[in-house]
């Protein structure tokens, strides 16, 4: 049996000697790449935190005391040591243990959202509950890297957290330069100046030997903390930002000397006012395969960028085509290079790329000020993460009528990392942005042709959204109704039953519904509006030929494409069932992408049967016959 085996939960680790916490160290390495390469996951981040999260357990006491992890993506250490060995297996797999946080799994979980720059708000608030409350004796920890503090939110929450002067709040920015790619921005810059410092090394054995003489007691050692930090700063300027803000600032810590990072913790804990511990830490330490990788540092197994054949990698090759004929088209990434398919557009155009960091909001409104420039941006972004910059998309730039493009990428289901990444939302969030344009295209082909559309638009923003994964084979139009591509009518002396209007890959799923159905002599008409808003008038007279309208989309229901059709029909009196198919308004749990929508209904078969049941229940004769079979158990194949 391991060390790590005997772990149950963090009392056990109280007790171990240095040797034992380096040999239990080791183990979790091994354990993390061990699973991770199997299973897939966030490797390089989890290997830079394994001392850094032994020393939290070790030093607080939770549950009682509140532990956020920043994105969460850096749990799998506090994981394994919450008690969650044995099942570490099963790690983003359909009903195994998720890839973040979660609240289901353990007591010790508390943030589950995913969405980086969020901590210390979380813990800004449960201090001040915890003080309201007069619980004293608990500390909220919050851990974060450097990438999630270019984002916007942490710098309102250390705003607020300064000013909240009795909060048990602590504070650890885990340091280790890289975000996917090298962290950016200002803020980077700084850190990184207290990093490649020739005389940091020497500052860290300052650390090292002044705090292991301070004996570890109360706040008036936080003093003697405070001086040495003075005299950091004498040596090396950068930290006083932390200290201007008004924050208590320890460090910077050697994140991987687990009794340093323990007694810089200790003395914080008890100063019993917000204090930030810097902790310096080498992402994918313990692996050379992720200490050497240059582009991410195995942030992610396997790796998050754009391979041959995805439609991020479509996306990115288009780009740089329509860089070399557009010189006024300029792209935007919120740290996001690789995995979006900008890194070959930034290698041709370097000037015209621009990487925000994790900072969402900025980005849009960013492209907002490049469209009043004189450009046409277009940001690529992961649909989830445009929840962010929702209001800056209406108002920044929808409002201004400014020729902006969002490049949607993981739009609909996404699989392993769950909930919190579905991209589900944002087909019903532009809905209600005016002026807006969305197109989704079906295949590869045409995310080359809407994309030069959307990017000739001048009048108003754009979105192209597609998902994640590989593109798969292209379907031509068999004719045209209005800017709708027809892609099969009804052969075979079939009537004109069901008009099923597909958007984005859904189109070809309608296919397979289409050949189905026919079997069981139901005709269909398979369409691909192209554009998702505004929605092609074309439908309304195509909708008046048929029995039934169909559509099928992969985001939430609630307010999306398919609502956007059925009003549309509504408003030009077409008396016409709409059957709205789409992801079910929850949040859905994690598994392949392929699970998820079997689990929601948006396969062939389940859409095939559904579809049946509601023309039986307006048909006599033959088909009525066929549905009733189908929903008594003979399933329609
Ligand atoms: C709002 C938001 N945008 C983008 C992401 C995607 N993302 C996940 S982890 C990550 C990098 C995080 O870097 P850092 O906080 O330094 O942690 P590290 O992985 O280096 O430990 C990014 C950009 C996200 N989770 N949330």
């Amino acid at each position: 049996m391991t060390l790590l085996e005997c772990i149950k939960g963090p009392e056990d680790l109280k007790g171990l000697s240095h040797e034992q916490l380096t040999r239990l160290a080791g183990e979790i390495r091994d354990l993390l790449i061990e699973t991770t390469t199997r299973t897939s996951g966030h490797l390089g981040p989890n290997l830079g935190v394994v001392e850094l999260t032994i020393a939290i357990h070790r030093v607080f006491d939770s549950p009682k005391d509140k532990i956020v992890f920043d994105t969460g993506h850096q749990a799998y250490v506090h994981k394994l040591l919450t008690g969650r060995v044995a099942r570490f297996g099963t790690l983003r797999q359909r009903g195994g243990l998720t890839g973040y946080p979660s609240r289901a799994e353990s007591e010790h979980d508390l943030v589950e959202n995913s969405h980086a720059s969020t901590s210390l708000s979380y813990a800004d608030g449960l201090a001040k509950a915890y003080k309201l409350r007069g619980e004293p004796d608990r500390t909220v920890v919050a851990i974060i890297g450097d990438g999630a503090l270019t984002g916007g939110m942490a710098w309102e929450a250390l705003n607020n957290i300064a000013a909240a002067k009795d909060s048990r709040l602590v504070m650890i920015v885990n340091d280790n330069g890289w975000s996917y790619q090298p962290t950016i921005g200002g803020l980077a810059e700084h850190l990184a100046a207290i990093r490649v410092n020739p005389r940091y090394e020497h500052v860290l054995d300052y650390i090292k030997t002044t705090l292991s003489r301070t004996p570890l007691v109360g706040a008036p050692i936080y003093g003697t903390l405070h001086g040495i930090k003075k005299g950091i700063k004498d040596v090396l300027q950068p930290q006083v930002m932390f200290e201007d803000l008004g924050i208590k600032y320890v460090g910077p810590i050697d994140g991987h000397d687990e009794r340093l990072v323990e007694t810089a913790l200790r003395h914080a804990r008890d100063f019993g006012a917000p204090v930030l511990v810097h902790v310096i830490t080498r992402k994918g330490l313990g692996y050379p395969e992720a200490e050497q990788n240059t582009v991410d540092c195995l942030h992610q197994v396997p790796a998050a960028g754009a391979a041959p054949g995805t439609w991020s990698r479509v996306f990115g090759d288009e780009m740089v085509a329509i860089g070399a004929r557009r010189p006024d088209v300029v792209a935007i990434t919120a740290a996001m290079l690789h995995p979006t398919g900008l890194a070959q557009f930034a290698a041709a155009y370097p000037d015209r790329a621009y990487d925000v960091g994790i900072a969402e909001q900025h980005a849009v409104t960013s492209a907002a000020g490049l469209a009043m420039g004189g450009l046409h941006p277009v940001v690529a972004i992961y649909s989830t993460f445009l929840n962010r910059a929702f209001e800056q998309a209406l108002m920044d730039v929808a409002l201004h009528q400014l020729p902006v493009t969002f490049v949607l990428d993981r739009a609909g289901v996404t699989g392993p990392d769950g909930a919190s990444h579905h991209g589900m939302w944002d087909g019903s969030l532009m809905q209600l942005v005016p002026g807006m344009k969305v197109a989704a295209p079906r295949d590869a082909r045409r995310v080359a042709e809407l994309l030069n559309e959307a990017v000739e638009v001048s009048d108003g923003p754009t979105v192209v959204r597609f998902p994640k994964g590989k593109v798969g084979g292209e379907v031509e139009a068999v004719a045209k109704l209005g800017g709708t591509d027809v892609l099969r009518e009804p052969a075979g002396g079939l009537g004109a039953d069901v008009l099923l209007v597909g958007a984005g890959p859904m189109a070809l799923v309608g296919l397979e519904v289409a050949d189905r159905l026919a079997v069981h002599g139901i005709g269909v008409t398979v369409v691909d509006p192209r554009w998702t808003k505004p929605v092609d008038e074309a439908l309304a007279g195509a909708a008046r030929q048929h029995r039934l309208v169909v559509t099928v989309e992969d985001n939430g229901r609630a307010g999306g494409f398919g609502d956007a059709v059925a009003r549309l029909l509504r408003d030009h009196d077409v008396d016409m069932p709409v059957k709205t198919f789409g992801l079910p308004q929850e949040f859905l749990a994690h598994g392949t992408r392929d699970e998820v929508l079997e689990e929601a209904g948006l396969t062939p078969q389940h859409l095939a049967r559904q579809i049946t049941e509601a023309v039986a229940l307006r048909s006599p004769g033959d088909v009525r016959e066929t549905a009733t079979a189908a929903t008594e158990g003979h399933p329609v194949e």
